[in-house]
């Protein structure tokens, strides 16, 4: 048998991109959730993929967008912090959107990044190969890669082959997880994000921004069963009024939605029970940071 492998991986991106998309995929199960919104994700998450004797633990990172809020900072500067502690980095660029503003600006800051790179262009189902190669080679005047990928991390096209250079060129040594983990985070957590991501699905405009998810309990009951409360933080009356719904309507809708995606992955019975507080300012408050494992910025 080989000697063991494992390391770190960054995908770094722009917002859309579809970091979260490949993270899954590479790992085989939804670990991030993934919505056609930008910004959905927040935090760092590590999903963990075994391919041989290779362990390869996947780091989520949040779009990298020129920041205006004090949660855009923090999302940017943690996907920075993501890809400084990695081993290997991951540029995902969404080859649809091509090199736009936002990308090239990515792509000027890599000078800054000393380990291996790799370029991934994504949605290729969407573009025409000629306009790939031209999209992979201005992309590697700008900045110095390593090996280049075109995947559809949706229809899993190519995503094999990342999997196999990554587990070439993760460095030797024992692996960070048992087997058989697909991520690090504690199911409460993962049972916030999905609430999180029906929100952004049925919500518009600002409200998703403007919102956030916190699991406040995880009774496992003797009959089997979990019961759940989560709490959504949003910033105004107004705004506590929209996901309500007509009636109760939406939050319905979203507390049905997540309590079933909930019950498929852990496989059990969920009762799924949603509040949604006012919390004005939770954007400028620290807690809300540390509970979704951000560093509070000071300005
Ligand atoms: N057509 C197509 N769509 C894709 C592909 N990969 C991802 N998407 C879509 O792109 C959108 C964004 O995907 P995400 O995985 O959430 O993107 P992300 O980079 O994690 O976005 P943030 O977390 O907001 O930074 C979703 O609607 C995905 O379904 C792909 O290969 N082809
Ligand atoms: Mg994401």
């Amino acid at each position: 048998m080989a000697d063991p492998r494992c390391g770190f991986i960054a995908l770094i991106g722009a917002p859309n991109a579809g970091k979260s998309t490949l993270v899954n995929a590479l790992v085989g199960s939804k670990v991030a959730i993934v919505t056609p919104k930008v910004q959905t994700t927040r935090a760092l998450l590590r999903g963990i993929a075994m391919e041989g004797e290779a362990q390869l633990v996947l780091i989520d990172t949040p779009g990298i967008f020129a920041p205006r809020r004090r949660l855009d900072r923090a999302m940017v500067t943690t996907a920075w912090v993501g890809a400084h502690d990695a081993d290997i980095v991951a540029v995902l660029i969404d080859a649809k959107k091509g090199l736009d503003d936002e990308a090239q600006t990515l792509l000027g800051k890599l000078d800054e990044v000393r380990q291996p790179k790799v370029l991934i262009l994504n949605k290729v189902d969407l573009v025409e190969k000629e306009r790939l190669l031209a999209l992979a080679q201005a992309a590697n005047e700008k900045a110095r890669f390593d090996a280049t990928f075109m995947i559809s991390a949706i229809k899993g096209d190519g995503v094999a082959d990342v999997r196999q250079w990554l587990a070439q060129h993760v460095p030797e040594g024992p692996w960070h997880y048992p087997e058989d983990e697909v991520s690090d985070a504690p199911l409460r957590q993962l049972a916030a994000e999905i609430t999180r991501e029906k929100l952004y699905l049925k919500l518009h405009q600002e409200l998703p921004y403007q919102s956030t998810v916190e699991t406040e309990t995880w009774t496992e009951r003797k009959d089997g069963s979990v019961r759940i409360e989560q709490t959504i933080y949003v910033e105004r009356e107004s705004q506590r009024k929209i996901v309500l719904g007509k009636a109760g309507q939406s939050i319905k809708a979203i507390g049905e939605a997540a309590r079933r995606e909930l019950a498929k992955i852990i496989d059990k019975k969920v009762h799924l029970f949603l509040f949604v507080k006012v919390r004005e300012g939770w954007g400028d408050d620290p807690e809300r940071y540390r509970q979704m494992g951000l560093e509070f910025p000071k300005e």
